[in-house]
């Protein structure tokens, strides 16, 4: 692939830090190397000294007085080496990435920690996005992709989709306003990005079978498109054990890039992400990581890196079994307040993954003025479904609930409010 004609020219001029290259050749020498190279400070003058934290599982993890220095010193901007190989393995483990054998140039696999998965989403943005750029999104979508998309002045294309995401018919509609044999030629304006999140979509709830991801996956091909798989609901797909293929496994020819997050799977409040990609590209965001936030939170990598070994895989695996259980039944006490409350007036699918229900008002156009003023009254909260629009001043007759902090109770008690609400509006 050739990942120069994808960069924008304000990635394409980034550089290493001298420094952070003097710094990071230190952390791998023997401690015989007398350095006076580096700017770190001196951690024997910071105030804290160890930590013990407990797991909810009885275990601790115990930073002592050396392991505190570190994680209170700055780190490597790609991430810390023990977390970063952990999460390699697991990648390589859940995905085989055909990319894993490649060769740096041809696109081979590679990983760095963000500081979130949204901090990964809108460095890669920022690394491929040009103003007037088309880019491919299935709208409506998460509204901090819209918001870290559209100030790069470039065009949103819409997908059309359906409760399995990007319908791969309707995506060859759209593209076949380009040639694809024409979309190397200088100033040709096919898009050259595909946006989705493939699992329990946010706000649709929407999961990608995984026949769609490979026809899309064919389209890309054609069109030498890039994809970017924001999957933070990877694991928390319900019903399916093995989970679904993901677009990172079938990617034959280095053109996917993934974000991952473990917000939802272990501490949203820590920050901790992940971005996977090929080599040329991960790079880049690690450059802009490297002048902008430097790294990740090194203490808060450690904990994440700590609780990780000491569970294994399989412990990991067993934690994330006990999250799925919490958020289905979640996802069923909502359904079920649903079918309760809101049959008459809405409709909905039950999401197979996420913390989402997409839920459409029968009669009522905008749900803006209802929710923002109306439902405030009633005392019952949702999201008005046009900040998840492309143009947010389009009329939306839908509204997202999420079941992930409230008690079956509590949904039930919202959607009794609700409905009486539209009844009244209707
Ligand atoms: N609502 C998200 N989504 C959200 C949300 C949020 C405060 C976050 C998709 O934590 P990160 O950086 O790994 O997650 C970013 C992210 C990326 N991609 C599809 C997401 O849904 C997080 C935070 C308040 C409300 C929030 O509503 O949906």
């Amino acid at each position: 692939m050739n990942y120069a004609r994808f960069l924008t020219a304000v990635s394409a001029a980034r550089k290493p830090s001298p420094i952070r290259m003097l710094t990071e050749l230190q952390m791998r020498s023997p401690p015989t190397l007398i350095s006076l190279a580096g700017g770190s400070p001196n951690p024997n003058t910071f105030p804290f000294e160890s930590a013990s934290i407990t797991v909810t599982n009885g275990q601790t993890v115990t930073f002592d007085a050396a392991t505190m220095k570190r994680a209170l010193q700055y780190s490597p901007s790609s991430g810390i080496p023990e977390l970063l190989t952990w999460m390699k393995n697991l990648q390589k483990d859940l995905h085989n990435p055909p990319t894993a054998a490649y060769t740096p140039e041809k696109g081979q696999m590679d990983m760095c920690v963000t500081t979130g998965s949204q901090e990964g989403l809108c460095k890669v943005f920022e690394m491929l996005v040009n103003p007037g750029d088309n880019v491919l999104l299935d709208a409506p979508t998460y509204s901090g992709t819209l918001a870290a998309l559209q100030p790069l002045g470039c065009n949103l294309i819409n997908v059309p989709s359906d409760q399995h995401g990007i319908i791969p018919t309707a995506l060859k509609e759209v593209l076949s306003r380009w040639d694809p044999s024409e979309v190397h030629e200088p100033g040709s304006t096919a898009p050259r990005l595909l946006y989705t999140i493939p699992n329990g979509g946010n706000p649709t709830g929407a999961s990608m079978t995984a026949q769609r991801k490979k026809d899309v996956y064919e389209l890309a091909r054609q069109y030498d498109m890039l994809i970017i798989e924001d999957d933070p609901y990877y694991f928390l797909q319900f019903d399916k054990q093995p989970w679904t293929p993901t677009f990172l496994s079938m990617d034959v020819d280095g053109r996917i890039i993934r974000t991952d997050s473990f917000s939802k799977i272990l501490s949203s409040g820590l920050r901790i992400g992940f971005v996977t990609g090929p080599k040329p590209l991960v790079e880049r965001v690690v450059l802009h990581i490297q002048a902008s936030t430097m790294h990740t939170s090194t203490f808060t990598q450690l904990m994440v890196s700590q609780l990780l070994h000491s569970w294994g895989r399989e412990g990991f695996l067993q934690h994330i079994d006990r999250v799925i259980e919490f958020y289905r039944k979640q996802r069923d006490a909502m359904i079920t307040s649903a079918d309760r409350w809101l049959k008459d007036v809405a409709e909905w699918h039950a999401p197979s993954a996420g913390m989402f229900l997409w839920i459409k008002l029968k009669g009522i156009s905008d749900t803006q003025k209802l929710i923002m003023e109306k439902a405030l009254e009633k005392e019952v909260l949702l999201v008005p479904g046009g900040v998840f629009m492309i143009n947010s001043n389009e009329a939306c007759p839908y509204i997202r609930a999420a079941f992930s902090l409230s008690s079956p109770e509590q949904m039930d008690e919202g959607f009794r409010r609700l409905s009486s609400l539209i009844k009244e509006s209707l």
